[in-house]
C-alpha cells in the first residue's frame, strides 16, 4: 500500500520499490546461474577494483547509460539525442570566430568542417544557441582525463570548444575526424570485456550538448557511416537519425580555397531542440 502524501513520500517509495527490485534481480541471477563463492568473490573483487581505478563513470556510461536516454526520449521532442558518457568536463573555451577546435599544431587526422543549424523543434533557426562539442583524437584519446596507461596525454581542453550559432542559426567549426574509440583494457572494464569476449569499441562520435533560452538542453552524439563499429557499439548508444555522411574535397581549387595540402571533409547536421 502507499501512502500519497507529498513528493517526498513518493519517492521515498520509489527508491524503496527500485532498490528492492534490483537487489531481488541479482539475487535470481545467483539462483539461476548457481554462483559459486569463487564466483561472488571475483564479482565483488570486480566492483572493489572498479572503484579503486576510478572507473565507476565509464562502467556505468557503457553499460547502462543508454538504457537511461531510451526512456528519457521517450518523452521528448526534437532532434534524437544521446548519452553524455563519462568525458564531458566544464569550462571548455569559448571559441571566436571563425571557429577551429583547440588542437596541437601537427593534430593528427583528416580535417573536417562541421556545419549546421541550430532550430526550434518547428525548423525555425535558433540565433546565438550554444554548441558545446568534445571528441576523442585521432589516437582515441579525451584531453582532460586521466588514464590508467602510460599514453601520451594531449594538452588540457584538446578538441573541447564552445561556440554559438549566427543570426540564422547556423555554425561551422574545424576540427578533425576522430577514430573509433577502444574503452581502455588495462582497467577492470577492459578486462571484463576481454573475460566476456565482447570488443571494446565505440565507434567513431562527436558529442556535443546544444543549448538555448527557451529550449531544453539537447545532449547527443553523431556518428560516421562506414564506421567498422558502427552495428556493435559497445554502449550501444547509435541510432540511426545520428549517421552522418562525409563529404571528400580534393580538387586543387578547393584545397587553397581552405589553404590545406590534403583533402579535407565537410558534413552537416541540424539539432532541433525541445521547448522547455
Ligand atoms: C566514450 O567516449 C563514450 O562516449 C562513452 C559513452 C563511454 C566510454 C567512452
Ligand atoms: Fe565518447
Amino acid at each position: 500500500m502507499t501512502a500519497t502524501v507529498g513528493q517526498g513520500t513518493f519517492r521515498d517509495n520509489r527508491a524503496a520499490t527500485v532498490v528492492a527490485d534490483v537487489m531481488q534481480r541479482i539475487r535470481d541471477v545467483i539462483l539461476e546461474h548457481k554462483l559459486t563463492y569463487e564466483e561472488y568473490s571475483a564479482a565483488k573483487q570486480f566492483v572493489i577494483d572498479l572503484g579503486v581505478a576510478g572507473e565507476w563513470p565509464l562502467f556505468a556510461d557503457v553499460f547502462f547509460e543508454q538504457t537511461v536516454e531510451q526512456v528519457d526520449s521517450e518523452s521528448r521532442e526534437g532532434s534524437p539525442g544521446a548519452i553524455e558518457g563519462p568525458y564531458f568536463i566544464e569550462g571548455a573555451p569559448r571559441l571566436e570566430l571563425p571557429y577551429v577546435m583547440p588542437m596541437r599544431d601537427d593534430e593528427p587526422g583528416d580535417v573536417l568542417y562541421f556545419s549546421g543549424r541550430v532550430t526550434s523543434p518547428n525548423g525555425e533557426p535558433i540565433a546565438n544557441a550554444q554548441v558545446e562539442l568534445w571528441h576523442s583524437d585521432n589516437l582515441g584519446t579525451y584531453s582532460n582525463i586521466p588514464y590508467n596507461d602510460d599514453r601520451e596525454l594531449p594538452p588540457a581542453f584538446n578538441l573541447r570548444g564552445r561556440f554559438s550559432t549566427d543570426e540564422e542559426g547556423r555554425y561551422e567549426v574545424r576540427t578533425i575526424i576522430p577514430v573509433p574509440y577502444e574503452i581502455p583494457t588495462s582497467g577492470p572494464t577492459g578486462a571484463l570485456l576481454t573475460t566476456v569476449g565482447w570488443h571494446a569499441f565505440r565507434p567513431a562520435h562527436l558529442h556535443i550538448i546544444t543549448s538555448a533560452p527557451g529550449h531544453t538542453p539537447l545532449t547527443s552524439q553523431l556518428y560516421f557511416d562506414e564506421d567498422p563499429y558502427i552495428d556493435s557499439d559497445v554502449a550501444g548508444a547509435v541510432k540511426p537519425g545520428l549517421i552522418l555522411k562525409l563529404d571528400k574535397h580534393d580538387s586543387p581549387e578547393e584545397l587553397q580555397s581552405k589553404n590545406l595540402d590534403t583533402p579535407y571533409f565537410t558534413t552537416s547536421y541540424e539539432f532541433r531542440l525541445p521547448r522547455s
